[in-house]
């Protein structure tokens, strides 16, 4: 089976055709900000037709709640204010190949738990710290995707209500206080002004408010997989996206998690297929629905 995966972020859309963990010709472009709704749809149906023939079967991981082929955003910001997109239809309209549709970091879980020990981890998590904050369950060895796709939106519970407003209208998620977005926010505030990528570098220098912005991301990440365990019993808990994916991200949320008490506490590890876990998650979920 020839898969053609994409993965649709806030911040970029990478696509390839997946064999098991193999990818080929990758490509990787921005996600649209400007007039979202037709962009996106031009830029999907231009990557169509860049790998016309070459694939089988489309598998799409994609930010927002994906729900009967629709593309719900709960934060409309982060996708330059789209609120609702058509993905399956719009995928119909540009290819008669079957199409498989998941959340982003649902399809990263997906793929992160194929790797883990089975006997060890019933009860696993992914957290993708990148343009928001998402996530994704597996409980009792089942990624959970049913019954609207919401399951694993967990960059949406409380990190602080003294915290600023999120893009999906609550007050102080922990994608609003952790998030790419979220450190851009306050970074580009600065003299001189900083994307995330120069707050991490300024970080690594000592900069004090690089490591007190960094530290607050981590923070509400260390305790959002607290709060994970005690739920959920989740066993281990994988972290990527960017931001996750940054040295010196993950021994700072690992830091924070030790300072609580034993029980709250998990192990922690950075994604092993990187950048790349969305775009496979989604071409094995593809593959596990077509068996
Ligand atoms: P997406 O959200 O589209 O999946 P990413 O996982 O790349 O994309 O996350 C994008 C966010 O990560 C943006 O806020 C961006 O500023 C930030 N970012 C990109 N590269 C880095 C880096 N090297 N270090 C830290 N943050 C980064
Ligand atoms: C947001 C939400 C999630 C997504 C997460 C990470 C939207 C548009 N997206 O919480 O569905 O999984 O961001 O997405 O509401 P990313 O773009 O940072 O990868
Ligand atoms: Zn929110």
């Amino acid at each position: 089976m020839r898969v053609l995966a994409l993965d649709i972020g806030g911040t970029k859309i990478a696509a390839a055709l997946v064999t098991g963990n193999q990818l080929t010709q990758r490509t990787q472009l921005a996600t649209p900000k400007h007039d979202v709704a037709s962009a996106m749809e031009q830029t999907l149906a231009q990557l169509l037709s860049d790998y016309a023939g070459s694939f089988d079967c489309i598998a799409v991981a994609s930010t927002g709640i994906i729900n009967q082929g629709i593309l719900t955003a709960l934060n409309p910001k982060n996708l330059g204010g789209l609120a609702a997109f058509p993905l399956a239809n719009t995928f119909a309209k540009y290819s008669d190949k079957p199409c498989f549709l998941l959340n982003d970091a649902q399809a990263a879980t997906f793929a992160e738990y194929q790797l883990q020990p089975a006997e060890q981890c019933q009860n696993f998590a992914f957290i993708t710290v990148s343009t928001g904050v998402g996530g994704g369950l597996i409980l009792d060895h089942q990624l959970l995707t049913e019954p609207h796709g919401i399951a694993g939106h967990i960059g949406h519970t409380l990190a602080d209500p003294q915290g600023p407003v999120c893009g999906c209208g609550r007050v102080g998620c922990v994608e609003a206080i952790a998030s790419g977005r979220a450190i851009e926010a306050i970074a580009s505030t600065w003299t001189p002004p900083c994307t995330p990528k120069e707050v991490f570098a300024l970080f690594h220098q000592g900069n004090i408010a690089a490591q007190e912005l960094i530290s607050r991301s981590a923070k509400a990440i260390a305790n959002l997989a607290a709060d994970l365990v005690i739920g959920m019993d989740i066993q281990k808990i994988v972290i990527g996206g960017s931001v996750g994916l940054a040295e010196g991200y993950l021994p700072l949320v690992r830091r924070f998690l030790q300072q609580l008490p034993t029980i709250y506490q998990c192990p922690l590890e950075n994604a092993r297929l990187g950048q790349d876990a969305g775009l496979i998650g989604a071409a094995a979920w593809a593959e596990s629905r077509l068996n």
